[in-house]
């Protein structure tokens, strides 16, 4: 049976602005109260999706959340109508305003973890909702994450999902950001790498001293178990904690693999040989000769890997077999990382070509083409099971094109988050949305 590595890409919400709401994302900190175009977020998203589309590729969409969260503001003491709940915090406390209108859920690699039935015990894909707890604004964001992965991923036959895990930050859970899978073919049982921060219960093991560690050892062991992943199949690495204070908030910033290859930078883990070796091992009684490329230090230093986000790129295979590297305009913009990308190629080794995108307003909070991604490996079977309604086509393209164009703002400051006026061209855009992507009700004014 064929099998396939779709790509739901997260649709940029109305709302998308620059709060500087993420301590230890240096993009989200030093573009703090700029304005944003959400209209030409979305679109950048848009045309990302198209041109994957258009290569060949299984793209699908994830939707946006409501936002101004209002039922989080009134959580939080502030009462009266919509329209007041938003103006009162406004006047008494705006950075909550502000969290509560982030469109943060945008960057859908941390909207869940998830595993293909290849690997789970009962056959199926399984889906845990990312608790990020590390963040208030994103913290908000799983409820109804949860109700739109359970839209799009129905048939319980095959396909199961698990709440989120418990809201402290001893789970403190990214989803998929901290996660990736190799394997030789996408059907075919891999091995999960899970990748955290620290260890909450056990402190022999280091942890960074300036930002956070958003993600435990004990929080992806817990998604391991509950996803029925065999120790056979799995391997749980840290990450070096002095790129984290560098700014490596997530994984994925440093490190992005597919297949059997894993692209890294030679400072993102601990015990690096020990965990290359377990990979190793893991993958080959898989079947799979796991490769990895490891770039040094003396050609991208972690701080040039950080600016251009080289390694929050999307890795995918090629009919061919050989694969195809998606980074963000940044890049190019790197000399010295562009010059490294140039070698890479020439090299003849498995990554052939280097497509680049704008993608600058979401990179602007932290977020590149990985970030903005969730993979799902499905087979033929579970495929034909996902709400059709998400797969992205071009009449589909053309009308989220429209939509954008017709709902969305092409400027917002901090200012704009108190008008009232905002959640309701929010709550109309999001409205047609789900009939659009054929949704039925998965927001909060929906379904109260
Ligand atoms: O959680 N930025 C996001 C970026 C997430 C990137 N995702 C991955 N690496 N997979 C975050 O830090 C900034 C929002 C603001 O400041 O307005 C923000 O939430």
């Amino acid at each position: 049976m064929k099998s396939f590595e779709v790509n739901f890409d997260g649709l940029v919400g109305p709302t998308h602005n620059y709060g500087g709401l993420s301590f230890g994302n240096v993009a989200s900190q030093s573009n703090s109260q700029q304005a944003s175009n959400p209209k030409e977020a979305a679109l950048q998203g848009l045309e990302k999706m198209k041109a994957l589309m258009d290569m060949g590729f299984v793209q699908g969409v994830l939707a946006p959340q409501e936002r101004p969260d209002v039922g989080a503001l009134r959580s939080l003491g502030f009462s009266g109508s919509d329209a007041q709940v938003i103006q009162r915090a406004a006047k008494q406390a705006m950075p909550l305003l502000v969290a509560s209108c982030s469109a943060s859920s945008m960057w859908v690699a941390n909207a869940a973890t998830v595993s293909p039935g290849a690997d789970t015990a009962d056959g199926r894909v399984h889906f845990t909702a990312a608790n990020l707890n590390c963040k208030f604004h994103r913290s908000i964001e799983h409820p109804t994450t949860s109700r739109v992965l359970g839209a799009m991923f129905a048939d319980p036959q095959h396909f199961a999902h698990h709440g989120a895990l418990p809201a402290v930050a001893q789970f403190g859970d990214e989803g998929a950001a901290n996660h990736t899978r190799f394997c030789r073919d996408y059907g075919q049982p891999g091995v999960e790498f899970f990748v955290y921060g620290r260890s909450a219960f056990d402190s022999r093991y280091p942890a960074p001293q300036k930002y956070p560690a958003r993600q435990t050892l004990e929080a992806s062991q817990a998604v391991a178990r509950l996803h029925g992943l065999s120790d056979e199949g799995v391997v749980f690495a840290q990450q070096n904690p002095d790129v984290i204070d560098q700014g490596v908030f997530h994984n994925d910033v440093i490190a992005v693999g597919n297949g059997e290859l894993l692209f890294h930078h030679q400072d993102a883990f601990l015990n690096t040989e020990q965990m290359l070796a377990e990979l190793h091992a893991k993958l080959a009684a898989r079947g799979g000769n796991f490769q990895s490329i490891s770039v040094p230090r003396d050609q991208v230093a972690v701080e040039d890997a950080v600016r251009s986000y080289l390694f929050n790129s999307q890795l995918l295979s090629r009919a061919d077999g050989s694969m195809l590297l998606i980074v963000p305009e940044e890049c190019r913009s790197n000399p010295r990382v562009w010059q490294y990308l140039q070698g890479l190629t020439a090299a003849g080794g498995p990554i052939r070509e280097v497509k680049v995108f704008d993608l600058k307003q979401s990179m602007q909070n932290g977020g590149g083409p990985a970030c903005l991604r969730l993979r799902v490996a499905l087979n033929e079977t579970e495929l034909a099971a996902v709400n059709p309604g998400v797969i992205m086509t071009p009449a589909l393209y053309d009308t989220l094109t429209r939509w954008v164009n017709k709902h969305y703002r092409d400027a917002l400051r901090e200012s704009d988050l108190a008008d009232p006026q905002l959640l309701l061209e929010c709550r109309t855009a999001l409205d047609e949305l789900t009939q659009i992507l054929k949704l039925g009700a998965v927001y909060p004014f929906q379904i109260n």
